[in-house]
């Protein structure tokens, strides 16, 4: 490796589009030996403590802040030293939110910097972000149905049904059982007497016009099919999205398929589903400010992952919250809610060190990059939230089955028992 080549000559950026059709920006970094680019995907069911995606103005003020006030600090820092590009990151915008500069445009700078820094080494992403030791791969976790902000009038309130293949073998055969429960489930629903025709939600999943319970029973129908096809174990669970069922003015979760429910009634219904259905991950079954409900619900609940995604937001300071109050066991981490990788990073390592599983996860709005895949793996998540059809959520599991094949026969899946 030529002396000096991993440092920064050349930052630029643009906007691109995102999978829903938005526009997104796209940092591109250049050293001397090597390239990256990452573009910034969004969110439909943001959580309030998220960082703020684009300054006041919008997404052209934030390229102007970029070209004006970042690019420039970037040149001649080191590729390699992701904590220096992170905390000047941190320091160029001044705010705790990222507001100034916008935390979308942190995010890529952030991703970009490590890729140039790993193709400037000529490794892989995970390896440098993790060492060459790394080797286990999560089990895919994938939406096959679902409703709420992700989908139109009609679809379910829950905004995610997930099944996840807990007894594959090999990162391929989960990710192939995955896709023949969507399979399967297609088939169910349109033995169904609705109007159904392969409509599909932001994240690839169906979003045909469902009661919540009718899409219990089909998801689970379809789940213990395959699993019997392909003999070996196969859970689902589900990411409620609470926050977007919330009433703050009448203190209750509003439903449009069933009767609107008070936080105690809440806990019940979600405790009874994960009894009924055996459900070995619920996401975010309450607001984003229950860390009460939260802790009570964690305790109640029998052999499963009670999961903050708007709760924590990948937010060191929410989880210590959170681990004080004892809510969740679980937790989603997605770069962009915290704006760099080692904000993300000393989330995941306080997370672990307090017993919570850490679900690298994609958002609603995705870009085809692949940084995910690698990121998942570095982190050490057990779980990959990653949509199992779609372009953007096919490139993230394209990329694992990439990452297994060229770990070869030292790739493990990761260590998770649940019940
Ligand atoms: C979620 C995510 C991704 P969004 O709620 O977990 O599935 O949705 O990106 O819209 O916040
Ligand atoms: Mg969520």
């Amino acid at each position: 490796m030529a002396e000096g080549s991993t440092i920064i000559e050349e930052a630029r950026c643009r906007t691109v589009f995102d999978s829903r059709g938005n526009e997104t920006i796209e940092v591109e970094i250049e050293t001397l030996g090597g390239f990256g680019s990452a573009a910034a995907p969004a969110g439909a069911s943001k959580g309030r403590w998220e960082v703020v995606s684009y300054p006041p103005g919008g997404i052209s003020e934030a390229v102007k802040r970029f070209r004006e006030q970042v690019a420039p600090e970037l040149i001649g820092l080191d590729a390699i030293q992701q904590e220096t590009i992170d905390r000047t990151l941190i320091r160029i915008d001044g705010t705790d939110n990222f507001s100034r500069i916008g935390g979308n445009v942190a995010y890529a700078v952030s991703l970009a910097v490590a890729e140039a820094a790993s193709t400037s080494l000529g490794i892989p992403l995970f390896q440098h972000l993790s060492g060459t030791l790394t080797r286990r791969l999560p089990f895919p976790l994938g939406n096959i149905l679902g409703g709420g902000k992700h989908a139109g009038k009609g679809a379910p309130d829950i905004q995610e049904f997930l099944v996840s293949p807990l007894g594959a073998k090999s990162f391929r055969e989960g990710a192939l059982a995955n896709i023949r429960v969507h399979k399967t489930l297609r088939s169910l629903l349109e033995k169904e007497d609705i109007p159904f025709f392969g409509g599909r939600g932001d994240e690839g999943a169906w979003a045909p016009a469902l009661s919540n319970e009718k899409a219990f029973e089909l998801v689970s129908k379809a789940v213990e099919l395959v699993s019997e096809e392909v003999g070996f174990k196969i859970r689902f669970g589900i990411d409620v999205a609470s926050s977007s069922l919330w009433d703050e003015k009448s203190g209750v979760y509003v439903y449009h398929h069933e009767r609107s429910k008070m936080p105690g009634e809440q806990i019940d219904y979600i405790l009874g589903k994960i009894s009924e259905y055996k459900l070995f991950y619920v996401e975010d079954p309450l607001h984003e400010e229950d860390f009460e409900g939260f802790a009570e619900l964690t305790r109640k609940a029998k052999d499963c992952l009670i999961c903050g995604d708007d709760l924590f937001v990948t937010n060191v300071h929410r989880l210590k919250k959170g681990i004080e109050s004892k809510s969740c066991n679980a937790l989603i981490i997605k770069p962009n809610q915290v704006g760099t990788i080692i904000g993300s990073k000393e989330t995941v390592d306080l997370a672990k060190a307090r017993g919570y599983v850490p679900i690298f996860s994609h958002r609603s709005g995705e870009t085809t990059d692949t940084h995910l895949a690698h990121l998942a793996i570095a982190f050490g998540c057990p779980l990959v939230k990653t949509g199992i059809l779609g372009g953007e959520r096919i490139a993230k599991i394209n990329e694992l089955l990439r990452i297994e094949e060229f770990l070869g026969e030292e790739a493990r899946l990761a260590e998770l028992r649940i019940g």
